[in-house]
C-alpha cells in the first residue's frame, strides 16, 4: 500500500520510485525468463527512428546501437504473469489511478552492451493514446541502473502540461514519435536510478528519456501498462484489446457490449473521436 506522501510524490512529479517491490526468489525468475526470452523469442533491432538518432550518437554508434524487445511477457512465462498481476503493486497502482484497473501491456527493452539504444525524449501517450491520464507505465527493474547503463530520467512534473505535440516524421517520412532534441536535452532531467527488485512509476503524460548502455552488460527492464478501467483508449497499441482486471471489477457502462470472443477483428472500436494530434499510425514503442 501507498503513503499518503507517496500519492502526493506521485500526483506532484508525474512518477514514483518502489523499492524491493518483488521478492529476490521472483525477481530471479523474471530475469531468469526473461533471458530464455531474450534467446526463443525477442527481436533484436536498430529501435527508434528519427533525427534525435544524430544528436544522440556518433556515426559508428548509430549503425552498431540495438534494442532487444518484445510485448506482452506474460503471455510467455508464468513468472512475469506473476510479476504483472503482483498483488501489492496493482493495489498500490488502483490507488494512483483511483479505481478499478487492468492490465494493458507489458514491453521488453533490454539495451545490449556498450551501444544498447538511448530513448529520446518522449510521452508514451503518442504510443497507446487514451482519453485521459488514468494510466501508469511501471518500469520493472531487472538490472541495478545508472548513469551508465542508462537509468531511466524524467522531465519533473511534466505530465502536467498534457499531451504535447511530437515529431512524428522527418524528411517526408513517418519517424517514431519523440520531441525535439534541440528543444528538449536529457541534460536536465530528473535521474533515477535504482536496483534490481524495484519499480519506477510514471503518468502517461509524463515526458522521459535515458541515455545509452556504455557498460560491458545488458540494462535488463520491463515496461508494464495498467489503467484504470474507464480510461478508453483511442488508438494506437493494443487498441481494443480488453485487458486483465489486477484490482476491483469492470462495471457496465451505458451501451458498453459484453467483451468479444472473437479475436482482433471483433474488437471494440473507440468511442470517441481521434485525438486531433494524432494521425492514424500505428507505432509500437
Ligand atoms: O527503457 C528505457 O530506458 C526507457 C523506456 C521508455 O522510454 C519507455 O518505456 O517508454
Amino acid at each position: 500500500m501507498l503513503s499518503s506522501e507517496q500519492i502526493n510524490f506521485y500526483h506532484e512529479h508525474g512518477y514514483l520510485h518502489l523499492k524491493q517491490v518483488f521478492s529476490p526468489q521472483l525477481t530471479q525468475a523474471m530475469r531468469d525468463d526473461l533471458n530464455w526470452m531474450m534467446t526463443e523469442w525477442s527481436e533484436s533491432t536498430p529501435g527508434w527512428t528519427g533525427p534525435w538518432r544524430k544528436k544522440y550518437m556518433d556515426d559508428k554508434t548509430e549503425k552498431s546501437s540495438k534494442l532487444v524487445h518484445m510485448h506482452d511477457l506474460h503471455h510467455y512465462a508464468q513468472s512475469w504473469m506473476q510479476g504483472v498481476t503482483h498483488q501489492a503493486l496493482c493495489e498500490a497502482i488502483s490507488k494512483l489511478v483511483d479505481g478499478p484497473t487492468e492490465l494493458h501491456h507489458s514491453t521488453m527493452h533490454v539495451k545490449p552492451p556498450q551501444t544498447g539504444h538511448p530513448f529520446p525524449m518522449h510521452q508514451d501517450w503518442w504510443f497507446y493514446q487514451h482519453a485521459d491520464n488514468r494510466f501508469v507505465d511501471a518500469l520493472f527493474h531487472l538490472d541495478d541502473t545508472s548513469h551508465a547503463n542508462g537509468e531511466i530520467r524524467f522531465v519533473d512534473g511534466s505530465h502536467k502540461m498534457g499531451v504535447i505535440q511530437h515529431v512524428t516524421e522527418a524528411d517526408g517520412k513517418e519517424c517514431t514519435p519523440h520531441l525535439s532534441a534541440d528543444e528538449w536535452s536529457l541534460e536536465s532531467t530528473v535521474p533515477v536510478p535504482a536496483k534490481a527488485g524495484d519499480v519506477v512509476l510514471f503518468n502517461i503524460h509524463t515526458i522521459h528519456g535515458s541515455y545509452i548502455n556504455t557498460t560491458d552488460d545488458d540494462r535488463r527492464m520491463v515496461r508494464v501498462g495498467y489503467r484504470h478501467v474507464d480510461n478508453e483508449q483511442l488508438a494506437g497499441q493494443n487498441c481494443g484489446r480488453p485487458g486483465l482486471m489486477v484490482s476491483g471489477r469492470r462495471h457496465r457502462r451505458e451501451g458498453q457490449l459484453l467483451l468479444s470472443n472473437n479475436g482482433p477483428a471483433d474488437a471494440q472500436k473507440p468511442s470517441k473521436d481521434w485525438h486531433p494530434l494524432v494521425g492514424q499510425q500505428a507505432i509500437t514503442a
